[in-house]
């Protein structure tokens, strides 16, 4: 590894506390439904959390994902070719990326973008240890808006965006299409995606999925209020909010809330929020997609729909669409 591999790429104005964002959650808490962004989960302890979910018996996400990569991946690499940089939007958790890593023929580069500055830097700094051979050039930005690529040493193949774990799931349509028009402006013509889509099932399953037994979905949710606690000077009651995630089959997804147990006032950076008895916050959704409608959005993002691979069951899918030259 040299030394400008291990380096952290700044690549656009981003807000990496939520002091620099107090305008948006406020406007967000004193709007007539008060909303958090997910994005504000995930400072060190939140990204904790949410690997811990991962390995929940009723987060059937990651696991089908997992198996779905290991039984298909001869069949994506030979779609996705040599010498490829991958770029990975959110680079949550770095075991999906080494299973990727370690089947494509010989990857070139690879690219993590995150806004957790600290998580970026270890899991980068470990990479990088562990395949000589690859460029790891972490990029530290908002991937939610064009950011520049790091200058290769050696130009790749084709830049492959990789998004899994069904995160554009957390993006309502509108956003996960003008997400997606990020993705193929970055993967550039005649580059791809592989995409980690959950998809719509009995609802059973989806409800237990973000209800689970253990609790750490709902110590996930509350961990926001902590965040605000430490980081905007907030006074929430952690213990007068309780965790709730519905599925609405209408819509096709889960909505995750934080509930006030009672009337009672926080103070968030100065301002007076006020809660009735079971008023909530909406902290999350989570979208499932049939085929079809997943296919849908992706073309209208300029993308084309080239394959995509599913479990028996039909839980969860992996896609690759491709961008046209
Ligand atoms: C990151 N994202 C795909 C997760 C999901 O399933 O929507 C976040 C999550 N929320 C609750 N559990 C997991």
């Amino acid at each position: 590894m040299t030394q400008a591999h291990a380096e952290l790429v700044r690549a656009n104005e981003l807000a990496p506390s939520l002091a620099d964002d107090a305008a948006t959650i406020l406007a967000g808490l004193t709007a007539p439904q008060k909303r958090l962004s997910p994005k504000y989960f995930y400072d060190e302890a939140g990204s904790q959390l949410f690997d811990a979910i991962c390995e929940l018996p009723e987060y059937y996400l990651t696991r089908t994902e997992h198996a779905i990569m290991e039984r298909h991946l001869d069949e994506m690499a030979a779609l996705i070719g040599s010498g490829t940089a991958v770029i990975e939007f959110g680079s949550g958790s770095s075991r999906k990326i080494r299973q990727l890593l370690d089947r494509l023929d010989g990857p070139l580069a690879y690219v993590p973008v995150d806004i957790s500055e600290d998580y970026l830097s270890s899991m980068a700094g470990a990479l990088a240890r562990d395949y000589p051979a690859l460029q790891v050039l972490p990029v530290f930005a908002d991937f939610t808006r064009p950011f520049d690529l790091p200058a290769f040493s050696v130009l790749p193949s084709r830049n492959l965006v990789f998004f899994p774990g069904s995160t554009i799931g957390n993006f309502e349509h509108e956003q996960a299409r003008a997400l997606l028009e990020v993705m193929r402006h970055e993967a550039g013509p005649g580059g791809a995606l592989l995409i980690g889509v959950d998809l719509q099932k009995d609802p059973s399953v989806v409800h237990a999925a973000y209800n689970d037994g253990a609790g750490v979905t709902a110590a996930f949710n509350l961990n926001v209020l902590r965040r605000l606690n430490a980081e905007l000077d907030a006074t929430f009651d952690l213990d007068g909010f309780r965790h709730e995630a519905i599925y609405d089959e209408r819509e096709g997804r889960i909505e995750m809330r934080l509930v006030s147990l009672r009337s009672q006032r926080a103070m968030v950076a100065d301002r007076v929020i006020d809660f009735s008895a079971d008023e909530h916050i909406v902290t999350e959704y989570s979208h499932k997609y049939s085929q079809e409608g997943f296919e849908t959005l992706a073309r209208s993002a300029g993308l084309e729909p080239t394959r995509a691979w599913h479990d028996s069951r039909g839980l969860f899918s992996v896609q690759y669409l491709t961008v046209p030259d």
